[in-house]
């Protein structure tokens, strides 16, 4: 499958020898067949509940998410289209992929013509015969989206391994040979059926599909495989543990005969090495048909383990499992396995003692051997681990924590070591060399942090410029350096144009090394679109940690290289073809149509509040924990790659060991920042009259409206709504000067702030970083990050209050952290209002430097980087939203009315243009 908008699956960082870290789940709870709870929030129309569950899915890990509103009583095509639409303005959910599943063709094609990027149809089969596959497979192609294919035909459903790989092949060949379909974009779904059913013929039905996901994988070039996995367990109903590790086992046989995606329901996932091994046995017995008595034995075992977990609960309902023994039982193993168990566990308590042991045994005559030796045999254990899926970022972070002070304490006999090195003219070996920078204009750089460290573990040599590099900066260094690798990270758009600048001189200047893209803003899409064309010799957009060492190993082994790459290639010159088919299929609405759909009020009657100060307020001395309860510590956990929702993370299957133990880092690094103040936030706000004049809102001295202060310029949507839906502007939450919309002429109100937690951040975690421990200098910016979210959140609560109709609420912090309240906060940057340069006028207004300390950089970033500015509107109708593309007739206006040059307007626009600039 090629690229959707955002995550995507088939992004260059996959590689088939990592199978499992490429692996996609399919989440299952936006299917009203499978989740009550998904079908009773459609059938009474609650919305915000369904949404809340597709919100759940991408935050509990799944990278696509199905949805099916397939129910005899609901109009499906209607409401395919009502929820595709509603999780459209939710950035955190459109970040993934949508499959569009029904049995009806009609809510497929509805909802198909709604998706904004690309979508994944589930499904298709040959049940109706060749001729009507081939027409439901050409429509798809004219909507550019996947299809999940599944085995059927004819005359039925595929159970074997040899039906299954039949009706695979024959779609296979009639897709790719007459339905104009790219290989990639054809997913198999070859039947999970239900073994353990007491019937014999289905005891073998596992092996089948494991066997014909291989034969599939391996004759149908690029065609993907998938299949819903609860379907496995189904005789095990009523018994979750069995369930659990059914889908587990069934899922790590799959995977590595080649399955690439999977529907399931992750809470019902484990971690197939935790398994009980008997219970493990036992059910590999089944799933593997080992032998004719294995369904008797585990419905045997089956039954213990449910008579076992009902005694439990009856004599201690609130047990939890017993702790793993304290077992200090490693420190007697030789010196070797010490060291290695140490970096694998992130135990540094013995390492200094351990790193000594060994370098003063004669058997390591060199400190080079020690780390070259047992050092790097653990961190290829951590890699591998990680690799796998089977250990966690932040226990990564924490090994490389103990490798940095075992590498410190050899440093110094290191640099003895290096100079005799050099001196016999050896070269110290390392997987290779990269140079690493936040870019120009950008400052964060957590994610190229992690990043960092990930690489360093796997014994890459890392040079990291930091952040704001021009490019002539990072070129010279890499240069001087003979890195083998650039690595380019940024936070926010205008960064993506940097990027492109970079690629371009990196060509100017005949560089040949591959180029790396990663960061929050950046998205394989834009990399293929904008900045591949850009640099011949390969750039690679790198989702995120887990997949950085499988790139920059295919990228620096001279074997794997030149075919890995021309497969990267050749996706992204699909990723472009796409792009432009589906530019060419969605025109925008002229930006005059768009405005007569704004959203309309009667402003003779809405509520209008009055703030009680007009002008600036400024908050010096912010007690830290007053800002503690505002944090939403989901995107804490989602910086550390765990991925869930928070407090039930903590209990989770699969992470919530390893989230519970950086929750408990957390706290402990949290009440020494509050008991040092090492953060010292800073606040303002400010409130000021104002009308909207079009799609700009016009700011006045006072209420008199006789002098204008200033004007923010907003942007409106241009994309095709479903009827009766607006084309939102941020301007329509406000009331209008134009007498004919608002006949009584009121004056309205918007307000604004900047926050942050100041300069604290990078302070202490660069103190951190200085003693090596880069565990908790990247702690500390995730915690800085999340006091600058929870600030915004608790100075929005103050305006609100300020605004009389805060009062009144009766808000938990869950309450505050899902926005249940009238009201938004919409920062410069966000979908609703993508043009950062309003942030200087924001800023000017605020004297937002001059109260708070912060500044903005040449591309508008905030510095300090934990920072957060916006707006605040109270129109009781007021909602987040995606303007999405920009046609040229908007931009052409926009540049105008902001009295910028068109070129400038389009520059920093650019990720929002549906056209090509002249
Ligand atoms: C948390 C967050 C913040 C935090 C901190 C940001 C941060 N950590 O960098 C705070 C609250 C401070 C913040 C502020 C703002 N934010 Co913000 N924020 C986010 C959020 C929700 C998560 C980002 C994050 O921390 N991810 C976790 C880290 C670890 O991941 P990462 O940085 O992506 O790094 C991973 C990969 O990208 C990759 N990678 C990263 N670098 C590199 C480098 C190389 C070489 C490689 C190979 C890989 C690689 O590996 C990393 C590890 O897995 C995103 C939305 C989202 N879901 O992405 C918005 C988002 C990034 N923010 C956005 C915006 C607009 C802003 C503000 C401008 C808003 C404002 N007006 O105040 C400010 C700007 C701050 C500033 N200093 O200028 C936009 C940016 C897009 C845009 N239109 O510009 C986003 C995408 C939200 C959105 N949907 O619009 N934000």
């Amino acid at each position: 499958m090629t690229d959707t908008n955002k995550t995507t699956s088939a992004d260059e960082s996959s590689s088939a020898s990592s199978a499992a870290s490429t692996f996609l789940l399919v989440g299952e709870r936006t299917n009203i067949t499978g989740s009550p709870k998904f079908a009773k929030a459609i059938k009474t129309g609650d919305w915000a509940a369904a949404i809340e569950i597709a919100h759940q899915q991408v935050a509990n890990g799944a990278n696509i998410i199905d949805v099916n509103v397939d129910e005899a009583l609901i109009d499906g095509e209607a409401t395919m289209v009502k929820f595709l639409n509603l999780i459209a303005a939710e950035p955190d959910i459109t970040r993934v992929p949508v499959m569009i599943d029904s049995s009806r063709w009609s809510v497929l094609e509805a909802g198909l013509q709604c998706l904004q990027g690309k979508g994944i149809v589930n499904s298709i089969s040959l049940k109706d015969g060749e001729a009507e596959f081939l027409r439901r497979a050409r429509l798809l192609r004219r909507y550019g989206a996947a299809a999940v294919v599944m085995a059927f035909d004819e005359q039925g459903q595929a159970a074997t391994r040899d039906e299954k790989v039949r009706i695979c092949t024959r779609a296979w060949h009639l897709l790719t040979r007459h339905a104009g379909f790219p290989p990639e974009d054809i997913i198999f779904d070859p039947n999970i059926l239900t073994v353990a059913t007491g019937i014999e013929e289905h005891n073998n039905y596992a092996v089948d599909f494991f066997e014909a996901t291989r034969v599939i994988k391996k004759t149908l070039p690029r065609a993907r495989v998938s299949g819903g996995v609860s379907n496995v367990s189904f005789s095990f109903r009523g018994n979750n543990p069995v369930r659990e590790a059914i889908h587990t086992v069934f899922l790590y046989h799959a995977i590595r005969a080649g399955l690439d995606m999977a529907i399931v329901n992750a809470g019902m996932l484990g971690n197939y090495d935790d398994l009980d091994p008997d219970l493990r046995r036992h059910v590999e017995d089944v799933i593997l048909n080992r032998d004719p008595g294995a369904t008797d034995r585990l419905i045997a075992l089956a039954d213990e383990i449910k008579a076992a977990r009902d005694n439990a609960k009856l004599q201690t309902p609130n047990a939890r499992p017993s702790a793993a023994p304290a077992a200090d039982t490693w420190r007697a193993l030789p010196v070797e396995q010490r060291l290695s168990h140490a970096l694998v566990k992130g135990i540094d308590a013995h390492i200094e003692a351990d790193t000594e042991e060994a370098r003063s045994s004669a058997k390591y005559p060199r400190p080079l051997d020690i780390i070259e030796g047992p050092l790097m045999d653990g961190m290829r254990v951590v890699g591998d681990l990680f690799g796998a899926g089977k250990m966690f970022l932040p226990q990564v972070v924490k090994s490389a924590r103990v490798m940095k002070r075992s590498v410190a304490y050899l440093t110094p006999f290191m640099e003895e070591e290096k100079k005799r090195a050099r001196a016999a003219g050896e070269a110290t070996r390392t997987q290779g060399r990269i140079v690493m920078a936040t870019v120009k204009g950008d400052v964060h750089d957590i994610g190229k942090n992690i990043v960092g460290v990930v690489l360093a573990c796997n014994n890459y040599e890392v040079h990291d410029l930091g952040v704001m590099v021009p490019c002539d900066k990072i070129l010279a260094e890499a240069r001087r350096l003979g890195a083998d690798l650039i690595g380019l990270s940024g936070l926010i758009t205008p960064s993506l144009d940097e990027m492109v600048h970079v690629a371009r001189e990196m060509k100017r200047n005949d560089f040949t090394i591959p180029l790396l893209i990663g960061g929050a803003t950046t998205s394989p899409a834009h990399t293929a679109v904008k900045i591949a064309p850009e640099y011949a010799p390969g750039v690679v957009h790198v989702l995120d940690a887990s997949r950085v060492v499988n790139v920059a190993s295919a990228l620096l082994s001279p074997e794997q290289k030149p075919a890995w790459l021309a497969e990267v290639t050749a996706r992204q010159q699909k990723q472009r073809d796409d792009f432009a088919a589906r530019r060419a299929r969605k025109p925008l609405l002229p930006l005059a149509e768009a405005r007569a759909r704004a959203l309309r009020t009667d402003w003779t009657t809405v509520d209008i509040p009055r703030p009680e100060f007009l002008g600036t307020r400024t908050f010096t001395d912010i007690p830290l924990a007053d800002i503690v309860p505002f944090i939403d510590w989901g995107p804490f956990f989602s910086a550390w790659e765990l991925h869930g929702r928070y407090p039930q993370i903590l209990t989770d299957d699969v992470v919530g060991a390893e989230a519970t133990r950086l929750f408990d880092d957390a706290q402990n690094l949290l009440a020494r920042i509050i008991a040092e103040k090492r953060f010292r936030p800073r606040a303002v706000i400010g409130f000021w009259p104002c009308n909207a004049d079009g799609d700009d809102i016009e700011l006045y001295t006072d209420e008199t409206r006789a002098t204008v202060l200033d004007r923010f310029h907003q942007l409106r949507q241009q994309f095709e709504r479903p009827a009766g839906e607006h084309n939102l502007c941020l301007a329509d939450f406000v009331a209008p000067k134009d007498p004919s919309l608002n006949p009584s002429g009121r004056l309205d109100y918007m307000g604004g702030f900047t926050v942050t937690t100041g300069d604290g951040v990078e302070k202490l975690a660069a103190e951190f970083k200085k003693a090596g421990d880069d565990y908790n200098a990247i702690m500390t910016q995730a915690l800085g990050d999340r006091f600058a979210e929870a600030l915004a959140e608790k100075f929005h609560k103050h305006a609100r209050d300020l605004c009389g109709y805060g009062r009144a609420e009766n808000l938990t912090p869950e309450d505050l952290i899902r926005e249940r309240y009238r009201g938004i906060r919409p920062a410069p940057g966000y979908p609703a209002c993508p043009d950062h340069t309003e942030k200087p006028v924001l800023f000017r207004l605020l004297d937002a430097t001059a109260a708070t300390g912060v500044s903005l950089t040449e591309s508008c970033a905030m510095t300090p980087a934990s920072s957060v500015s916006g707006w605040y509107f109270n129109h009781p109708s007021a909602k987040y939203f995606g303007v999405g593309k920009l046609a040229r007739d908007q931009v052409a206006d926009y540049a105008k009315r902001k009295a910028m040059p068109l070129a400038e307007a389009e520059r920093w626009l650019g990720p929002y243009l549906d056209y090509d600039p002249a």
